[in-house]
């Protein structure tokens, strides 16, 4: 039976709402929940989290368009059945099968995501998905589609960093974002009073955001409002939170005990008021469009379809331990790409312009996001200048939020599979965004290779100040603008973390890392930025780095996961000094003082990329001088310097003559501010040449 319900004259869109589709939809996530539920209390697997309560989500689903976006959560199965139609996709989830199509059975169930049918992967961290689905908008808009995004978190997810990060990236871009806040009023134990002050639809719309409470135990009304909302979206009129609210019938989850933190009155008035699917049932019954058997009858005939599909799934596959490993880390397959341009010389910063430039002339779609990149100066440092007055309008300046920057260029780059840039000013400052930057990383092998993440973060990184440390004089980054940063990124799995030490390689690794569908941090370190190619302590020039301060013009790129073995000096390499960054120029002086006075030679591996780092090169390196020195800009502690030097007592024990060193800066939680102690703080020539005169005395 089809009824004609227009929400509202003024509409632009034709609705016909099916009310007995809708009302079969929403029955069949309540009954799926049932068997579920009981399937996990029957121990056939370890977790549940249900949607009873939720069902009206299904209305607001069937709201939008079939290409609009969605970003859902754990209480969404009605709205993911209202889009996909696929009553076995939720089973199989829950069985961990490898049909599953939410992430062929590697996460829980009710994580709720379809790539064919645009919604997005969804995340066990409350609300997470935020900053992307602010992504997804604003690449929508910059596309100028037609079509929106909705977005769905409970009542405590609507108290999280990430949900405020999407709210600021829809009003301050007016975003075409569709905001719902499912408020059962209950996070776990906690009631929704404590998630916020006051009114949540005065909070939003002090905020430049429309907003309206929406009755979600009546899915007429539900569905009603949803219309009416959508089109505010849709047709440019800015973002919108409806503020649902609804009743939970269950536990927060399988693991926990309602009777717990509820009362039974509150339960029971749950039950009897606030049930979206009695509810309609019985408003179908009282508007002739059923009869009350007509109630059980679809009950019992979306259950006997739920068994029979069950049936099925449990012969299907289930995961085997081999594929533990796949889909953590797409590295672009580098082609043949010799730089063909005439070769001028640069310092890094101008390198890295010209890079930014060659990929927007490319890629009409790239842009760069970030606190100041949208000013004439190209962002504090002016790596965007070049961008702002030749591609007017693709360097963005964004709010002061690091997890607003990263999820539009993460979400954006979701869209359309191609990475886009974001600037963190500092990368002492990622912090904020460092979940996000995890959810990055973590989304392919999350969805068995489903959904992939293209983006670009670029940062300053390390001690400031322009030129090499052991030049002289004190960067002065001090706290908040000095940290290396590197142990941050290459702890994550999923992620490539590159650090340049020369202009030629910051622009070839840039432009290759624009190519990636796995997210790349790309450490820019300050004393780089202006720096002259390094020295010995006579004056001289260190000829096999200068010459990577000529950078050709237009397109070349450089292998990601390779480093540059750099020989000091002539005949076999005595020492191996493994390094990157602003410790590869303090190195090539350490390693050239000693040649000078020893003769010999020395070898200086640049590893270029930190993640995966290139372990033939260091293997390598090592097995020919069989003394080795790891250096790092990194604090001492747990690093990513340690890393590497635990990595060759593991792989290269035998190859070595003595025990492998290990340079960084001190303990202490970033480098001073004055000069002496700045100085102190971090390792330089002297520092390097120091440890490889004691190893050469072992
Ligand atoms: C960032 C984060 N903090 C804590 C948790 C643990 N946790 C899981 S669900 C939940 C409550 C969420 O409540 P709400 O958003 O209101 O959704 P509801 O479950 O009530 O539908 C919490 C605290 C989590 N998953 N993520």
């Amino acid at each position: 039976m089809t009824v004609n319900i227009r929400a509202t004259e003024a509409s632009n869109t034709a609705v016909q709402l099916d009310i007995l589709s809708l009302y079969r939809t929403m029955v069949t996530a309540r009954v799926t929940n049932d068997i579920l539920k009981t399937r996990k209390t029957q121990g056939r697997f370890p977790f549940y989290i249900g949607c009873a309560g939720h069902e009206s989500m299904a209305a607001v689903a069937l709201a939008l368009n079939k290409d609009d976006w969605m970003s859902l959560y754990y209480r969404d199965l009605a709205a993911w059945l209202q889009r996909t139609g696929d009553i076995y996709g939720p089973i199989r989830e829950a069985y961990s099968r490898t049909t599953g199509p939410m992430c062929a059975g590697r996460n829980m169930p009710a994580h709720y995501s379809s790539k064919r049918h645009r919604i997005l992967p969804t995340f066990s961290e409350v609300a997470a998905l935020a900053p992307f689905a602010g992504g997804v908008s604003f690449s929508l808009k910059w596309h100028k589609s037609n079509d929106i995004i909705m977005f769905t978190c409970g009542d405590g997810g609507a108290a999280t960093n990430d949900f405020n990060a999407l709210f600021r990236q829809a009003s301050v871009h007016q975003l075409p974002v569709l905001m719902v806040v499912e408020d059962n009023g209950w996070a776990i134990t906690a009631p929704s009073t404590i998630q916020w002050g006051g009114s949540l639809i005065e909070w939003a719309k002090g905020g430049g955001v429309y907003a309206e409470e929406v009755d979600g135990t009546n899915a007429i009304e539900t569905y009603q409002a949803a219309v009416r909302l959508v089109d505010h979206v849709r047709s440019g009129r800015g973002p919108v939170l409806m503020h649902l609210r609804l009743g939970l019938l269950d536990p927060h989850s399988s693991s926990t005990d309602i009777k717990a933190y509820r009362t039974k009155e509150e339960i029971e008035l749950t039950m009897t008021t606030k049930d979206p699917v009695k509810n309609f049932g019985r408003w179908l019954v009282e508007n002739g469009h059923i009869q009350e058997g007509d109630i059980e009858r679809i009950r019992k005939e979306v259950r006997a379809e739920l068994e029979s599909a069950e049936a099925q799934i449990l012969r299907e596959s289930e995961p085997t331990a081999e594929r533990v490993m796949e889909h953590i880390l797409y590295v672009p397959k580098w082609q043949e790409n010799i730089a063909r341009g005439t070769k001028k010389q640069l310092p890094m910063l101008g390198a890295i312009n010209e890079a930014l430039l060659e990929i927007a002339q490319r890629d009409p779609d790239f842009f760069v996001y970030g606190q100041d990149v949208g000013s004439p100066k190209g962002g504090v440092f002016g790596a965007t200048s070049m961008l702002v007055s030749q591609l007017p309008g693709r360097a963005i300046s964004s709010p002061l939020n690091e997890q607003v920057i990263v999820g539009i260029a993460a979400g954006a780059g979701m869209v359309d599979g191609k990475a886009r840039c974001a600037e963190i000013q500092f990368v002492d400052y990622h912090q904020s965004a460092a979940q996000t930057i995890r959810m990055a990383a973590r989304t392919s092998y999350q969805s068995f290779g489903d959904w992939t993440v293209p983006l670009l973060i670029r940062t300053k990184s390390g001690s400031g100040g322009g030129g090499p440390i052991s030049s002289g004089g004190a960067g002065g980054g001090a706290f908040g603008h000095s940290n290396a940063g590197e142990k941050w990124f290459t702890s994550v799995p999923g992620m490539i973390t590159i650090c340049p030490s020369t202009p030629f390689d910051a622009k070839g690794l840039l432009l290759e890392a624009a190519r990636s569908q796995s997210p790349v941090v790309f450490l820019e370190r300050g004393r780089l930025y202006r720096s002259e190619p390094p020295k010995d302590n006579l004056g001289n020039l260190i000829d096999v780095m200068a010459e990577y301060w000529f950078v050709p013009e237009g397109y070349y790129t450089l292998p990601i996961g390779k480093a540059r073995r750099l020989k000091i000096g002539n005949g076999p390499a005595q020492v191996a000094i493994i390094c990157w960054g602003t410790m590869v120029l303090e190195s090539c002086t350490a390693a050239a003082n000693i040649v000078n006075r020893n003769g010999g030679s020395i070898e200086v591996v640049d590893l270029r990329t930190l993640a995966p780092f290139d372990e033939e090169a260091v293997v390598t390196a090592v097995r020919e001088a069989n003394r080795v020195i790891v250096v790092t800009e990194e604090s001492d502690l747990t690093s990513f310097g340690r890393h590497v030097h635990s990595w060759i007592v593991q792989n290269c024990f035998y190859d070595l003559d003595a025990a492998p060193t290990f340079v960084s800066a001190l303990p202490a939680p970033a480098a001073p501010y004055n000069a002496p102690e700045e100085t102190a703080f971090f390792p330089n020539s002297q520092s390097i040449e120091q440890k490889i005169v004691e190893l050469l005395e072992e």
